[in-house]
């Protein structure tokens, strides 16, 4: 992964931030902080054509206390994924528990093969297999992925989608229609928009 530059004014900047926002998580009760160990301030984030997610177990510790996670990657919450509306993506989920697993796609517009609720679109995914899901992402904005086997989702198998649009958002002169005229980019009844 490629380290991002930074010069020493922005790090000090980010450590004044960070100080103040450190202050702050002291005032907190123990279980809205975050930072502990197992459960991250900043997802990772994941992109592109290919993605690899392995689902497995691992421990996190909130308020002083260690727990068991069913996760993707080793964290909880699962990666951010982050789509382009008009891309296509292949998901390579690889099964690491000793039980059945699957990922439903919460929200997203798909092929029914590719939805992962195991017994009504795809049989799940056995232990130690992978299941390739791939389709088109036709639509943009903010989802969610979870588990559709046992309690897993519970158990912190989930992760949050964010999909970009593929072209920038219209201005509110070309994107609404004139009530006047009921045209576009070339109306002159200003006064009339978006009323
Ligand atoms: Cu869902």
């Amino acid at each position: 992964m490629p380290m991002p530059s930074f010069d020493r004014r922005m790090l000090l900047r980010g450590a004044a931030v960070g100080g103040g926002l450190l202050g702050l998580q002291g005032l907190l009760p123990a279980w809205a902080q975050t930072g502990t160990a197992g459960l991250r301030t900043a997802l990772p984030t994941l992109s592109g054509p290919n993605i690899d997610l392995t689902v497995g177990h691992s421990p996190f510790t909130v308020g002083g206390r260690t727990g068991h996670a069913v996760t993707i990657n080793g964290v909880l919450p699962a990666p951010l994924l982050r789509l382009r509306e008009g891309q296509n993506v292949r998901l390579s989920v690889t099964n690491g528990l000793d039980e059945d697993t699957s990922i439903h796609w919460h929200g997203l517009l798909l092929p029914f093969q590719m939805d992962g609720v195991p017994g009504i679109s795809f049989p799940g995914i056995k232990p130690r297999e992978t299941f390739v899901y791939e389709f088109p992402i036709k639509q943009s904005g903010t989802f969610w992925y979870h588990s559709h086997s046992n309690l897993q989702e519970a158990m912190g198998h989930y992760g949050p989608i964010v999909i970009d649009r593929q072209a920038p958002i219209p201005s509110p002169t070309t994107a609404s229609m004139c009530w006047s005229c009921r045209t576009g980019a070339l109306c002159t009844h200003t006064k009339s928009w978006r009323s």
